[in-house]
């Protein structure tokens, strides 16, 4: 463990860039040679795909990032009063900007409060803290660089912690990730604590793949980037334009699947990896679950994972956030 500290801001460095990269690696080449072939969401966030994301977020099409800055800024106030946090831990923090409705309503309250972002990247947490603590007077900034299937223990111990898990990244894991997910921070927290999770829920066919597949092709540019990103990563000879953007409801699993579709019989060589990898024409590869929620089913994992739940806000056309707290042990 690498700590550095400052006046306000400390970080805890529990996964170095190098591990980081080398396991995403490792997984690159076990995705490209399996059947079928599929690459990991986390290819999209470089520089520019970051940068078409906040496009996204700005699209008719894409709801969710829309819905739950609404819902945040309508009932932060509610969600502070109901569980009076002391500080603020939020998983896959990125550039905290939601987070701000939060803060907002804490500091209203306290002139004592802590935020504590945790994410993979050290240059995001960093630039994150930089900005907040010179808005909020006396804020705390305690962040955490890991992976949150292996760092949540990092998380600093405190009596009163919301931890938020927003923007409907939860859709991401899969149902054993997410129970995964849901348990261990159920073992990080305690009596005091509680947590906040931004959910997609299911509903007509045709908005949720809209979300997924805009007019701009905005999407489509985003998927695509991935191929681009491992070009400049690992010196792989992708031509993004050889490959379909393909986005698609998968009833049985309830999620948007997104793809990439070989328009042709190609081979693509990944130097830095050292594999090639053949493509068949029309040959699928999955880039990214996004998985949509049942009314109450969110809710019914939180109860198997140890929670009970406080209250729901729910926004048009559906997204919603949850608000639990750890069950009183039994
Ligand atoms: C940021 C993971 C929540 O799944 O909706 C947006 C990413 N992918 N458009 C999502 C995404 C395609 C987004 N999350």
């Amino acid at each position: 463990m690498t700590s550095t500290s400052s006046s306000a801001v400390t970080v805890d460095v529990r996964l170095r860039a190098e591990e980081w990269e080398t396991e995403l690696a490792t997984e690159c080449v076990s995705g490209l040679l399996a059947t079928p072939k599929v690459l990991s969401p986390v290819w999209f966030y470089d520089t520019e795909g970051s940068q078409l994301f906040d496009e996204i977020t700005r699209l008719p099409e894409y709801y969710p990032t829309r819905a739950e800055r609404d819902l945040l800024e309508a009932h932060a106030v509610d969600i502070v009063s109901l569980t009076r946090p002391t500080t603020l831990v939020e998983l896959g923090s990125g550039t905290s900007d939601k987070t701000r409705w939060l803060l907002d309503a804490m500091a209203a309250t306290s002139d004592r409060i802590r935020y504590v972002p945790f994410d993979v990247s050290e240059q995001t947490v960093r630039d994150a803290a930089a900005e907040l603590i010179r808005d909020y007077e006396g804020l705390q900034v305690d962040a955490v660089v890991g992976d949150f299937h292996r760092h949540l223990g990092a998380i600093p111990p405190g009596d009163r912690r919301l931890v938020c898990f927003l923007g409907g990244t939860i859709g991401n894991l899969d149902p054993s990730q997410r129970s995964a997910f849901l348990r261990d921070v159920r073992s990080i927290t305690g009596p005091g604590d509680a947590v906040l999770i931004g959910l997609d829920l299911v509903k007509d066919v045709d908005t949720l793949v809209r979300a997924y597949d805009d007019a701009s092709g905005l999407t489509a540019a985003f998927n695509r980037n991935a191929l681009s990103n491992l070009n400049r990563r690992f010196g792989a000879d992708f031509d993004p334009d050889a490959f379909e953007h393909l986005a698609l409801w998968n009833s049985e699993e309830q999620w948007i699947e997104m793809h990439l579709v070989s328009r042709t019989d190609q081979t693509v060589t990944v130097d830095a990896l050292g594999i090639t990898v053949d493509f068949r024409s029309y040959e699928r590869m999955r880039t990214e679950i996004s998985a949509k929620f049942s009314p109450g089913q969110l809710s019914a994992e939180l109860s198997d994972a140890g929670f009970d739940i406080l209250e729901t806000w729910t926004q048009e056309p559906g997204f919603r956030l949850v608000l639990a707290e750890p069950a009183a042990a039994r």
